[in-house]
This record gives structure tokens, C-alpha cells and sequence, in this order.
């Protein structure tokens, strides 16, 4: 199953079907490019084909920031946070979503994986992507792509999570070359803008290459945990990629990162908390006990402290 059998899906598909087609396109291109030589020369027949899959990792949490908003007469608090996640591995993040009926909401998320021989294997049904309408964007998002939790500080249980309704996943930074990733993508190759304004499509790929990362923005859509309800106390910020396990990849041992939070309310819960971190530790899942020497108060809007790139080491 190579590069040649998806051509024929492409050339087989209806004429509606133009606007993917010409995207599932580029992205064959895009892989016949990062292949290089190997997809036009070819390598021994009787050489075993390597697959070659991602490697996400996820990045610390970054620019923490408390938001205080209004629900009725009510006033809610938000913890804000950017996140991040990477693409270290030897080989591109594709999901090919697809569903049978306009009916159905929700597409069918396979994952496609390249081949040292230039093959594309397919693992089915690796999550789902829907169209989601917001007040400022309306795209496919992918579901459940990262996830972000406040955990308990010494047993780990969750105690409450995010509520964001996916992710665009696109090559929007790159990885710093002092780095070493092995398939280091030379170009950006997925970076639509996961079809804006397109909910009647009936197929669409979403992607990350090797050597590429995807970041989103603090209190944007989803991007916060609402800490309302939570007691005056320490606690684990857990930010995870790919937290079902369902994409394939090299590892899983590098997808949770976390920071460990005090959290005080000190004027009340009508006021805003005193959140202070005491911890950061990359590639980790938890960090109870940790002590960060440079722990410093969160700053109160987006304004404050960029502490975040006192982490990016
Ligand atoms: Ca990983």
C-alpha cells in the first residue's frame, strides 16, 4: 500500500470532493518531498519497511495567568495557560477524517503513518474531528488532541479539567535546531487553517510534521481550567498530548508535562487567588514534592510575567 494506492483514492473520488482532493494532494506532495531521495530512488525490494511515526512531546505549561469573568451575578476564575506540543519523531502526525453522511457530526479520525519505503500504513479510528462555530473561528477541530488537568498534589487524582472543544493541529513553530529531531521536517507542509467556514466537507487531513510544533494562546477558546470551586492548596497542573494513547507514535513517555501550583485565597472566593508556582517538571506526569527555587507569584492578566520563558530550557 504506497504512495500510488492513495493517488487512486484521490482520483477516485466524486467531484464534490474537490476542495480535500486538492488538499490530500498537497499533503502527498508534502510527504513525497519530506521522503526525499528515498521516494524517488526507491530503497532494496527486499528491505524491510520501517514505519516511521511521530513523536509528540508535550511542552511545560507557559504564561499562567488568572482571569476573573462574570457568569450571571456570579463571578467565575479562570486559570489560563498557553500549551504546546511537538512533533519530535522520525516521521509526520497525519489524520485523514472522514465521515459517510452530512448527518453524522463527528468524522472518523485515521492515522496514517509513513514507511522507510515511501508505504503509508493506516490505523483506523484514532479519534474524531467535528466542526466546531465559535465567536471568532469556524474550522474542524481534532477531539481530544491534548488535554489539561489540575490533579491532586500527593495521590494524583483529577480534580477538574478543561472543557476546550479541540484543536486545529497545523505546523505553526518550529522546533529549535540546537535540538536533534530525527525527521526534521524542511518546510511547513500542514498549516491550513483546518477549512474555515466548511462544515459540509466530507473529508479532511490534519497534520504535524517532524521538527514542528503547535501552540495555543492562554484564555483562548478552552484554554483555561476553571479553578472556582477549588480549595486553598497545593496541586499539579498537568498538561498531556495525545492522553487517550489512540495516536501512534515512538513513545508516550514524553507526553505529560506539569507544573505543581499553590493556590490561596487569600480575599475570598469573590476575589482573585494568589496562585504561585512551586514547580516545573518537563516529560512528566506529576511531580509531587517538587520545589522550584525560582517560584514566583502568577500574574493576574496576560500583561504580567512572561515566566514562561524562563522555562523554555
Ligand atoms: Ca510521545
Amino acid at each position: 500500500m504506497g504512495l500510488a494506492w492513495l493517488r487512486m483514492r484521490v482520483h477516485g473520488c466524486s467531484a464534490r470532493r474537490q476542495g480535500w482532493q486538492g488538499r490530500f494532494a498537497a499533503v502527498l506532495f508534502g510527504l513525497a518531498v519530506a521522503l526525499g531521495p528515498q521516494a524517488s530512488t526507491g530503497i532494496a525490494l527486499d528491505a524491510p519497511a520501517t514505519p516511521l511515526p511521530p513523536d509528540l512531546n508535550q511542552a511545560l505549561p507557559r504564561h499562567l495567568a488568572v482571569e476573573r469573568v462574570m457568569v450571571g451575578d456570579r463571578a467565575r476564575f479562570r486559570l489560563g495557560f498557553d500549551s504546546a506540543a511537538a512533533n519530535m519523531g522520525p516521521g509526520p502526525l497525519l489524520v485523514h477524517g472522514t465521515r459517510r453522511s452530512r448527518l453524522a457530526r463527528t468524522m472518523r479520525a485515521d492515522q496514517l503513518v509513513r514507511a522507510s519505503d515511501g508505504s503509508l500504513q493506516i490505523t483506523k479510528g484514532v479519534g474524531g474531528l467535528r466542526f466546531i462555530r465559535l465567536h471568532d473561528h469556524r474550522h474542524w477541530h481534532f477531539l481530544d488532541f491534548e488535554r489539561y488537568e489540575i490533579r491532586d498534589d500527593r495521590t494524583l487524582e483529577l480534580v477538574t479539567r478543561d472543557r476546550k472543544t479541540g484543536f486545529c493541529i497545523g505546523d505553526r513553530y518550529r522546533v529549535e535546531r540546537k535540538i536533534n529531531v530525527l525527521g526534521r521536517a524542511t518546510h511547513r507542509v500542514y498549516g491550513d487553517n483546518c477549512a474555515p467556514n466548511r462544515p459540509r466537507l466530507m473529508g479532511i487531513f490534519e497534520g504535524l510534521s517532524p521538527g514542528f510544533g503547535d501552540r495555543y494562546k492562554a484564555l483562548l477558546e478552552g484554554q483555561h481550567i476553571d479553578i472556582s470551586r477549588l480549595h486553598s492548596g497545593i496541586y499539579q497542573l498537568v498538561h498531556r498530548v495525545n492522553p487517550a494513547g489512540r495516536l501512534i507514535e515512538t513513545t508516550l513517555a514524553n507526553n505529560s508535562a506539569t507544573l505543581r501550583l499553590r493556590i490561596v485565597w487569600t480575599r475570598g472566593h469573590e476575589e482573585r487567588p494568589d496562585v504561585t508556582v512551586l514547580g516545573v517538571c518537563p516529560n512528566a506526569f506529576g511531580c509531587a514534592g517538587a520545589w522550584w527555587p525560582g517560584a514566583r507569584p502568577v500574574p493576574s492578566d496576560l500583561q504580567g510575567t512572561p515566566f514562561g520563558a524562563a522555562l523554555a530550557s
